[in-house]
């Protein structure tokens, strides 16, 4: 049994982790300052700190605990996830995506009584930017083009610093299109499936941005939490990341498409304009994810929209 602080645990993908870890018998605490988060996303019991991580005492009291005695770890997932935000928020969500990572990877160098511990954190797709080598691997170049994207390359920097510099094993996961049940359906901020399935399911028309030709690899989240959980038994030194994709395309057009048919209702598609900054082709290589771990990310597309539609 251990002891691990989650970040942005109240929040989708932390939610599913946590339920992981409390099944495999860990004691787990969150720091999430509920900005898109719920506690209810979370079972009784789970003790949550409210504030913000880039707030470097409130990261430091959420690693110590009541008793002092720090964790054996922590997976740090909070961040304001989501393109659009960060270009119309630009400094406040670098604070607490890049910011906040720097105070996560501080605190496990300092806090705790036994010395540094591992810092498991989410990266993004959006590293990639308009890089056009498909299936991107990890060695591909990084050109970001959001906000958002540029403070996840910035949080791989400065974990090769926490690594090199402070003794704070790391790995980053670049996770690419995450989906599954408990992503907010009634948030602008959300993700394409969350907005378009609960808008179907509502019999809501859908907007698709641009001519929704634009392709997304699409993860399930039930898949994903299972690396994070390995890397934490295992932490490599030189501040490895990992992209955690499935390999397969699907355009927008089609996931619209699929979720009408699999809901049964008729799809009311209308189409606005592209967003800024929006990236066309996004198609990971999980050849290093699957070398690492020794699984793929392996629930069919149409398999995990249906246990989302369930969910709603
Ligand atoms: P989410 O919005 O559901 O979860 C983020 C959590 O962080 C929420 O609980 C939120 O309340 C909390 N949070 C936000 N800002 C905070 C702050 N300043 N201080 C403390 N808590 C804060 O989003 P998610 O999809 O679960 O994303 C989790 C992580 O995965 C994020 O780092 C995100 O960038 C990353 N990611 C997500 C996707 C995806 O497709 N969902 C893809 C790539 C990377
Ligand atoms: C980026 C990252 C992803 C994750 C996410 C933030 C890439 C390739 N992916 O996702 O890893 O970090 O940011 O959580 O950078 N769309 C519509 N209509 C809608 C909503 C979305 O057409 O109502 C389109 C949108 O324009 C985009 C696609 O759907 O082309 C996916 O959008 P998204 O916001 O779900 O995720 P994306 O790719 O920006």
């Amino acid at each position: 049994m251990a002891r691990y602080l989650v970040t942005g645990g109240c929040g989708f993908i932390g939610s599913h982790l946590i339920e992981r870890l409390l099944a495999a018998g860990h004691k787990v605490r969150v720091l999430d300052d509920l900005s898109t988060g719920k506690r209810e996303n979370l079972p009784d019991g789970v003790p949550v700190t409210v504030g913000d991580v880039a707030d470097a005492d409130a990261v430091r009291v959420a690693m110590a605990g009541e008793d002092g005695e720090g964790v054996d770890g922590c997976f740090h997932l909070a961040a304001v996830a989501s393109v659009d935000r960060s270009r119309e928020a630009w400094l406040e969500t670098h604070h607490a995506n890049l910011s906040g990572t720097i105070a996560v990877f501080d605190a496990a160098r300092s806090t705790n009584p036994a010395g540094p511990v591992p810092v498991i954190y989410a990266s993004s797709a959006a590293v990639y930017g308009d890089n056009p080598d498909m299936p991107l691997t990890e060695d591909a170049a990084t050109r970001p083009l959001s906000a958002y994207g540029a403070d996840k390359l910035g949080c791989e920097l400065h974990a090769r610093v926490a690594d090199g510099v402070h003794g704070v094993p790391t790995a980053g996961f670049r996770f690419f299109n995450v989906y599954g049940p408990r992503q907010d359906p009634k948030s602008p901020y959300s993700g394409v499936i969350s907005i378009f399935a609960g808008r179907i399911a509502r019999g809501e028309p859908i907007t698709v941005n641009g001519d929704g030709e634009q392709v997304r690899d699409f993860i399930f989240v039930k898949d994903l939490v299972r690396y994070l959980t390995a890397a934490m038994g295992h932490p490599q030194p030189g501040a490895p990341v990992y992209n955690v994709c499935t390999g397969r395309p699907t355009s927008v057009n089609r996931l619209a498409e699929v979720l009408a048919d699999l809901s049964g209702r008729p799809l009311d598609r209308r189409y606005g304009p592209a967003r800024p900054g929006d990236i066309r082709t996004s198609i990971g290589d999980p050849t290093r994810l699957v070398a690492a771990f020794g699984m793929s990310c392996d629930t069919p597309l149409e398999d995990g929209l249906r246990q989302t539609l369930a969910w709603l």
